[in-house]
């Protein structure tokens, strides 16, 4: 009954779970969209969608250390007129900590509720203030200026997060969907944190969080807080269950519920490097009497900002790398002749939330063309930092399957 409220839907969303509603955008179309459209763009919630919320009479709260006169009130209007900062416009990739579940649930159970595949992550154009620039109009300083002319985080005397809460909750509990990153993020000129109520140019849909959500560049979906109900400057974490057991990875050792001392370790903040191929899907059937090769096209990212350098693919399981064309990314390559060259290296230093999108063609092995049989073909990026994905699921595996990036296969079937 909670769920009644809850929006309509687009059909063609892979649904893992209704109540609350998990849904993932289906791969093709995940492939072919640059920006992921907001109807398609995955979908998790704790809880039901908060459905009362409307755009003209919306506030939210921020208060903690430092605020002038906390707690305040800001409302829509204010940040649209642009009261609170400047009015920007930013593309980031969010990614829920469980994308690729499914895989590693199939190497052991893991304790997790939605099967995820590779389809809960998408790239999107966010518009909103920007919370450093909000943060300092409402009075909160760095207290040593030449971190702040460096663009360094605060020095974090008293209050050293940021606590985000949703208007979503608990009809039991009555507890608040709420999590929190360090301040440091929040307040950095250079990390992406936005309070948004656009998405693609349109106000955001209320499964993204209407009328105002927080973006989290680079950082693990579950700080995207959406449908905003406060904002606050802590000294501590937030304390609830979503900050405190769940979105962690925890060693094999804790392989139950029971044993699972999630004390021990931190909240997942940045995402490690991650790719998938989107096409062919897997389970694809391809005739090599009609065709002589196979495009295959994918996704690559890194959270912190760590811009992707390349994609390797192979199809010997990892014997040998063949180098995927990036064909897009931020700023580059979106099909005009003018635009820079996606496969350029990016700039030492320079931030990229956003995805590249890649592809490669591959000949259809003789032996397959000859008798057919399964084409395992996989892929793996880095990033500039020369970080990658580790080979096997079973060496990322954890309890609550989460982070899953090891190198991403697909298996198709070749007729001969
Ligand atoms: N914010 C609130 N208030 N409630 C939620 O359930 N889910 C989080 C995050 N923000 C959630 C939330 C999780 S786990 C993810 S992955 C992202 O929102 C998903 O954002 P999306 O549904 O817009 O794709
Ligand atoms: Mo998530």
């Amino acid at each position: 009954k909670a769920y009644r409220g809850d929006p309509q839907r687009h059909p063609s969303y892979l649904v893992h779970c209704f109540k609350p509603f998990n849904g993932e955008t289906p791969h093709q179309l995940l492939s072919d969209a640059w920006l992921t459209p907001a109807e398609l763009f995955y979908v998790r919630n704790h809880l039901p969608v908060p459905t009362q919320l409307k755009a003209e009479a919306y506030m939210f709260e921020l208060s903690g250390p430092g605020i002038n006169g906390s707690p305040i009130s800001i409302s829509l209007e204010e940040l649209k007129e642009g009261s609170w900062g400047a009015v920007s416009s930013r593309q980031a990739v969010l990614q829920c900590a469980g994308n690729r579940r499914a895989e590693m649930a199939a190497v052991k159970l893991v304790e997790g509720r939605a099967p995820w595949n590779h389809g809960s992550i998408g790239n999107a154009l966010w518009t909103g203030v920007e919370v450093w620039r909000l943060l300092q109009k409402a009075g909160l300083q760095r207290t040593d200026e030449e971190a702040a002319a460096a663009g360094a985080p605060s020095s974090c005397d008293s209050a050293c997060h940021l606590v985000a809460e949703g208007w979503d909750f608990h009809a039991e509990g009555g507890k608040h969907f709420e999590v929190s990153i360090p301040l440091g993020k929040g307040m950095d000129p250079t990390g992406g944190v936005m309070l948004a109520w656009e998405m693609n140019g349109a106000p955001l849909l209320p499964d993204h969080g209407y009328p105002l959500r927080l973006v989290v560049p680079g950082f693990v979906g579950t700080r995207s807080v959406k449908w905003l109900k406060r904002l606050s400057l802590s000294a501590s974490e937030s304390s609830s269950a979503w900050q405190q057991k769940d979105y962690k990875i925890l060693p094999q050792a804790f392989a139950t519920l029971s044993k699972a001392d999630f004390a021990s370790m931190p909240p997942i903040m940045a995402m490690p490097v991650q790719s998938a191929i989107l096409l062919p899907e897997p389970g694809s059937v391809i005739d090599a009497s009609q065709v002589s090769a196979v495009w295959f096209r994918g996704y690559a990212w890194c959270g912190g900002g760590l811009p992707i350098t390349r994609v390797d693919i192979s199809a010997d399981d990892g014997a040998t790398w063949a180098i995927a064309d990036i064909v897009e990314r931020e700023g580059g390559g979106q099909g005009s002749d003018t635009a820079p060259d996606p496969n350029a290296p990016p700039q030492v230093g320079s931030k990229s939330w956003s995805w590249v999108k890649w592809q490669l063609p591959l000949q259809v092995p003789p032996v397959l063309r000859k008798s057919g049989g399964k084409w395992r073909v996989c892929c793996k990026a880095f990033n500039i930092n020369c970080d990658s994905q580790p080979g096997t699921l079973a060496s990322v595996w954890n309890f609550r399957g989460l982070a899953c990036n090891a190198w991403h296969y697909v298996d198709i079937a070749v007729l001969p």
